[in-house]
C-alpha cells in the first residue's frame, strides 16, 4: 500500500470509536520498531516528525526510510505527518517531499492570524491531496522548539473551535483539554476536560480531533530509567484508562512523543548499566528497539483501540 493520507483512517475511526496513535520519529529503530508493532497488531499508523526531527534525521533520509517500512509492511495503512508546522514554508517543503499530512500549528498566535496562515496552508496542500491539522488552544510543556508555561496554557473554546474550522478548511483540530507536552503534564491529580471535548464534538461532530501531549509517562519506563542512572523524579502522564475514553470519545488521533523517548532511553541505560564492557550499538540499540515495540503496541491493542482495524 502506498502512503495514504489520514482521511480514510478517520473515517472510520470516528464511525467506530477508536484513536489512532501517532508516533513521534527521528531515525530508524524508532521507525522499524513503530511498524513492526502496526503489522503485529494490525492497526493503521501515523508517522509523524516534527521540524526540529526534520533537522535532524534529514528530510530525505525520513522517506527514504518510511519507504522502506511501507515496502516492509504493505499491508499497513500509513500516513506520514508533520507536527507542529511552525510556518507556511515548512509545511510546503513536506509537501513537496511527499508527507501526506501536516500540521500548522499557529495556536501562539491571535485567532485571526492563526485563521489566515492555516488557511494559507490548507489551500497549498489541498491543492496538492494532502490534508491539514491545526491547532486552536494553547497546551502547556515544551513543545519541539517552544516552551509554554501552564500560565499561558488556554484550553480550546468549543465556539470557537467551530468557527475556526468553517474559516480555515483544516480537515482536523488539535484541541485544549488539560494534557501538555512532556514527561510533567501534572502536578496533582491527572484530569482532562471531557465536557470541553464533548462540546466540541457536538458543534463540529465531522471533525476528527487531535490530542497532542498524551503520553502516559508509563511509570515501568521512568522507574527503569532512574533505577539504570537516570534521574527523572515526578515525571507524570495521562493515565492509560483517561486515554482510553477519550478514544472512545470522539478523539481520533492521540500523539505520543515521551513515552517512546522514554522507552529507547530506558532500553539503552539498562544494557549499559548491565554490561558496561558493551560498546556495539546494535547490543544497546536492540533492546531499546524491543521496548518501543512493545509499548507502542500496547497503546495500539489496550488503550487506542486500533488493533485489528486494518
Ligand atoms: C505530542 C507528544 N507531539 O506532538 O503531542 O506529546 O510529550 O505527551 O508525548 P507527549
Ligand atoms: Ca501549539
Ligand atoms: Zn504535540
Amino acid at each position: 500500500m502506498p502512503l495514504v493520507t489520514t482521511k480514510e483512517m478517520f473515517k472510520k475511526s470516528m464511525k467506530e470509536g477508536y484513536a489512532i496513535g501517532a508516533f513521534n520519529v527521528n531515525n530508524m529503530e524508532i521507525i522499524q520498531a513503530i511498524m513492526d508493532a502496526a503489522a503485529e497488531s494490525k492497526s493503521p499508523v501515523i508517522l509523524q516528525a516534527s521540524s526540529s526531527a526534520i533537522k535532524y534525521a534529514r528530510i530525505n533520509y525520513l522517506m527514504k526510510m518510511v519507504e522502506a517500512a511501507i515496502e516492509e509492511h504493505p499491508e499497513v495503512p500509513v500516513a506520514i505527518h508533520l507536527d507542529h508546522g511552525p510556518d507556511f514554508e515548512t509545511a510546503k517543503m513536506c509537501i513537496d517531499a511527499g508527507f501526506t499530512s501536516v500540521m500548522i500549528d499557529a495556536s501562539k498566535y491571535d485567532f485571526e492570524k492563526n485563521v489566515e496562515i492555516t488557511k494559507k496552508v490548507v489551500d497549498y496542500a489541498h491543492m496538492k491531496g494532502v490534508v491539514v491539522e491545526a491547532e486552536l488552544g494553547t497546551l502547556a510543556g515544551v513543545e519541539d522548539e517552544v516552551n509554554v508555561s501552564d500560565d499561558d496554557a488556554r484550553y480550546t473554546n468549543p465556539e470557537q473551535a467551530k468557527e475556526f474550522v468553517e474559516k480555515t478548511g483544516c480537515d482536523s483540530l488539535a484541541i485544549a483539554i488539560g494534557t501538555s507536552h512532556g514527561a510533567y503534564k501534572f502536578k496533582g491529580e491527572a484530569k482532562l476536560r471531557f465536557d470541553i471535548l464533548a462540546k466540541v464534538k457536538e458543534l463540529i461532530p465531522n471533525t476528527p480531533i487531535v490530542l497532542h501531549g498524551a503520553s502516559t509517562v508509563i511509570p515501568e519506563l521512568v522507574e527503569m530509567c532512574n533505577k539504570y542512572g537516570g534521574d527523572i523524579p515526578g515525571a507524570k502522564g495521562v493515565p492509560d484508562e483517561i486515554l482510553n475514553k477519550a478514544s472512545k470519545s470522539g478523539v481520533s488521533k492521540i500523539n505520543v512523543d515521551t513515552d517512546l523517548r522514554l522507552a529507547m532511553t530506558a532500553g539503552i541505560r539498562k544494557v549499559f548499566v548491565e554490561e558496561p564492557n558493551a560498546f556495539d550499538p546494535r547490543k544497546y540499540l536492540s533492546p531499546a528497539r524491543e521496548l518501543i515495540k512493545e509499548t507502542v503496541k500496547h497503546k495500539m491493542i489496550d488503550v487506542f483501540g486500533s488493533s485489528n482495524k486494518i
